[in-house]
């Protein structure tokens, strides 16, 4: 597919100051009228009123009043170009009246509008406006927007869009109708609609300045019970943004509408946000605690976005990160400051190196302002939100918090109510902190993750520290396809932020400040510390203070030095990754087999943090203890020139598991008995953190060998997975029985799905904990159950989590030897990429990484590749992804 450039950017030639829309629902279609007031920009470069249109039927076109002619305007498949008014040169202001048709119930692709089981709903990022009604559909055309929406009363009671309700009333034939206008001027992309029979969870919030805004979550009837936990997010999130950052909700009506079809988490719609079901419904019953967790970022990254996005939002869709990555990071520190600081850092991290870091060693690498693509889409990445992110974060960290806060103020200042850049932020951070960050944007045009390497030396005699950090980022695939397109890359050094902590013998920190943040600017720089009482332990990248790969010679003492006393607990976290990767590396070159390559140390070391967690902090025990992911092991063997071995990967993880369950048995019995609940069911607070690592620590027993598995385990997870009454712990023993082959098995996935079978969510639990399952026979399992009642493929939830869970989540039967994995997402993909694009080129993302596995793979891979690729008709979302998997 053809690739748009960032450089090509011109600003729209036509400007639009307000839209009037009336939106018209009817059996068999909708009717969309538009009225457009639009004026020539006089910055922009001239030329005919171009407006884009996708799958709308013209019925009528007219300006000023007047019906255009065909002579005067070009209709293609994807836009509409207007020439000339009549004969007559357009006016410098005009207003343009349309008339379409659309076909919302046949609208797979849930994107414009659409309908979803009883009720109709829209989603317009990116470029969904432009299937609703003719229109500029780009973020750098703001409008003020009035909507009317007309639909049957007894069918659709509420009539929803963006702002304020300002008019009802009756039509005939048993329809009504209802007014909206939304004070502010805003892209298309935010506009939303829906039409609906739902009922009301309705809340009031007073703003700081004295201001009550109306709260209200919309939801499937019956379902009011699950809607409490997403209500208090939203308050904590208004709460939190005044506090923390001096922003105000700035409307009177603040809605949120769950539905069940929806390609993404949640949308940012300027005062009616709409939610996949998924990050509103929960009940303790229903939802596990992540679930609770999740609902709460993703309720206030949405809320967060009315500043960061809609007030002040993008110039262009390259820009994405503008609004992604500090949106991200916003979410990220509301969930340090309402949950765990540390755990929240962690989990960050861990997603980080799961899904970003193979993103950025792959086929689809950019960095997080891409330079060029061909489907937007496929850009709502874990690079554009997480890394963008993380460049935010560094900023945060190099200028300081009271500096960063300033920096916020004047790029609120500056460009409320404009479309911008990333490089508008970064100059309000600098102009803001007085710190030159010209170096530091580097970030936003690299692709790749940056290697740095660190050499430390203890002098004793001179009580010197001497470290030297070096930094690398070899080109990606990305920088290879701009130089081809003949486009410059700047691959000078980054500004790296690397917060140094020096830990001595007695575990206390050498540095007075405890973590120093480290300027690294040149390629290769050596710092010197004096003073230093005797040999410490550097503690390199506190808190994850860059996304890099740290390449850093320590030994097995050092890291285990760091993991008992290191005063970061991120860091503590690391050294324990750090050293459990050695291990199973070590694990996988002997082919996963035995156990030799286990030390006594590391388990040593697990029974010390499992003690420590009892006494302490039992949510970080739980993330220390959880061993590196596959996908992350395979990243080491890939960045260590290896092939891929996802059987060795598997077989070591499993052995080092089955190594621990049986030397700290015991230790394990006592962890289950000592954190059992005393409490009723929160979803919050210290109880989070017990439960997951009872749940862990029951994960690890049930690796026992099979006598003590049958004898003793098996009754708790059976008892478990019918008895509790959380799902936090339902699932938790759910997931573990799902990897075994026993009786037991069958009758508890039976006997859950009797019980859920009415519960959307709680169904994709179902399919999921199968899709994951480490048993053999799990893909033909997962084409069984896309044959099960429980399955749709048109349903996006199901699909992420049966299909993508098995392909991006379950790496050892992704990537079988025979190639099944493979030829069943191909099959998916062929059939999915018709109907909803977006999500089939999401589960085709699974194929990243197929050039790192071994030779015979690789065939099956590229077979499968290939067969995707040769489809008739084939979206450009997929075409885009699979051809670059392919280049
Ligand atoms: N803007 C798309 C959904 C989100 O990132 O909030
Ligand atoms: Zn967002």
């Amino acid at each position: 597919p053809q690739s748009i450039y960032l450089k090509d950017y011109t600003p729209p030639a036509w400007l639009v100051d307000t839209v009037d829309l009336h939106v018209a629902i009817h059996d068999t279609h909708a009717e969309v009228r538009a009225t457009l007031a639009c004026r020539r920009n006089p910055a922009g470069p001239g030329g005919a009123l171009v407006l884009d249109g996708e799958e709308l039927a013209l019925q009528e076109l007219a300006i000023d009043g007047a019906a255009l002619a065909p002579f005067c305007y070009a209709l293609a498949d994807d836009r509409l170009a207007i020439a000339s008014a009549n004969g007559a040169p357009l006016p410098e202001r005009l207003t343009l009246a349309t008339r379409v048709r659309i076909a919302p119930d046949a609208n797979t692709q849930l994107s414009g509008l659409y309908r979803s089981k009883d009720g109709y709903f829209t989603q317009c990022e990116a470029q969904g406006f432009r299937r609703i009604t003719f229109y500029p559909d780009r973020p750098d055309v703001m409008a003020r927007f009035t909507c009317t929406i007309e639909a049957a009363r007894e069918r659709f009671p509420q009539l929803l869009s963006n702002g304020n309700l300002v008019a009802t009333g009756d039509a005939t034939d048993g329809r009504h109708w209802a007014r909206w206008e939304d004070p502010y001027a805003k892209p298309c992309y935010l506009f939303a609609l829906v039409a609906a029979k739902l009922d009301v969870l309705e809340d009031r919030f007073a703003t700081r300045s004295g201001r009550t805004v109306r709260l209200a979550v919309y939801v499937e009837p019956g379902k009011l019970d699950q809607c409490g936990h997403a209500m208090a997010a939203l308050k904590k999130s208004m709460a939190w943004d005044e506090r923390r950052f001096g922003l105000e909700m700035d409307l009177d009506h603040y809605m949120i509408v769950a539905v069940g079809d929806f390609n993404m988490g949640a949308m940012e719609n300027k005062g009616l946000n709409i939610f996949n079901t998924k990050y509103v419904l929960a009940r303790p019953d229903t939802a596990t605690d992540a679930d609770f967790q999740g609902i709460d970022r993703v309720v206030a990254h949405e809320y967060f976005h009315n500043w960061t996005g809609n007030r002040v939002t993008c110039r262009d869709w390259f820009q994405l990160s503008l609004k992604e990555g500090l949106t991200v990071f916003r979410d990220q520190e509301f969930g340090a400051d309402v949950h765990s600081r540390a755990v929240t850092r962690i989990q960050e991290v861990r997603a980080l190196r799961v899904a970003q870091f193979p993103e950025d060693a792959g086929p689809m690498a950019h960095p997080i302002r891409p330079a060029s693509y061909a489907e937007i889409n496929n850009f709502y990445t874990a690079t554009v939100y997480q890394k963008g992110a993380e460049v935010v974060r560094m900023i945060h960290t190099l200028i300081g918090e009271a500096a960063f806060r300033r920096g916020m103020d004047l790029y609120f200042a500056r460009h409320d109510g404009q479309a911008v850049t990333c490089e508008d932020f970064v100059a309000a951070m600098q102009d803001a902190s007085g710190v030159d960050l010209a170096q530091f944007r580097r970030w936003y045009a690299r692709a790749g993750t940056p290697h740095l390497k660190a050499e430390g030396r203890y002098d004793a005699q001179a009580r010197r520290y001497t470290l030297t950090l070096t930094q690398s980022l070899a080109p990606t695939a990305y920088e290879k396809r701009l130089q081809e397109a003949g486009l410059a890359i700047d691959d000078g050094p980054l500004h790296i932020p690397v917060a140094l902590g020096l830990v001595l013998p007695d575990g206390s920190d050498a540095l007075p400040e405890k973590t120093r943040v480290l300027p690294l600017t040149q390629q290769s720089q050596t710092f010197v510390f004096d003073g230093i009482p005797a040999a410490p332990v550097a503690s390199l990248l506190r808190g994850f203070s860059a996304p890099v790969h740290l390449d850093f010679a320590q030994g097995d003492e050092e890291l285990a030095h760091l993991m008992a006393w290191d005063s970061d607990p991120v860091n503590r976290w690391e050294a324990g990754q750090r050293l459990a990767t050695r291990i199973l590396l070590a694990g996988i070159a002997a082919g996963g087999e035995g156990t030799d390559w286990i030390p006594d140390t590391f388990v040593a070391a697990v029974a010390r943090v499992l003690d420590d967690g009892l006494r302490h902090d039992a949510a970080l025990a739980a993330e220390a203890l959880i061993l590196p992911a596959e996908q992350v092991l395979a990243e080491e063997m890939a960045g260590a020139g290896k092939a891929i071995d996802p059987e060795a990967i598997h077989r070591a993880r499993i052995a080092l598991r089955r190594h621990l369950a049986a030397r700290l048995r015991d230790r394990f019995e006592a962890a289950w008995a000592a954190l059992a609940p005393t409490e009723p069911y929160s979803p919050d607070g210290p109880q989070v953190g017990r439960r997951a690592l009872r749940n862990l620590v029951l994960g690890y027993l049930a690796e026992s060998d099979a006598e003590y598995l049958n004898a003793s385990v098996m009754p708790r997870l059976t008892a478990q997975c019918s008895g509790a009454g959380n799902m936090t712990d339902v699932i938790a023993a759910l997931g573990t029985l799902a990897n075994l082959d026993a009786p037991e098995r069958t009758a508890a996935l039976d006997a859950f799905h009797s019980r859920w079978q009415g519960e959307a969510l709680v169904v994709d639990k179902w399919l999921q904990v199968q899709a994951t399952s480490r048993l053999p026979g799990t893909a033909a399992r997962v084409r069984e159950l896309m044959r099960h009642a429980a399955f749709d493929i048109r349903n996006p939830n199901k699909v992420y989590a049966l299909v993508r869970a098995f392909c991006a989540a379950n790496p050892r039967h992704f990537h079988a030897a025979d190639g099944e994995g493979y030829r069943l997402a191909a099959d998916v993909i062929t059939e999915l990429q018709a109907m909803n694009p977006q999500v089939a080129a999401r589960i085709a993302r699974s194929f990243d990484r197929w050039r790192q596995v071994d030779a015979a793979r690789q065939a099956h891979a590229r077979a499968a590749l290939e067969r995707i690729r040769d489809c008739a008709g084939l979206a450009r979302d997929v075409a885009e992804v699979v051809g670059k998997a392919l280049e």
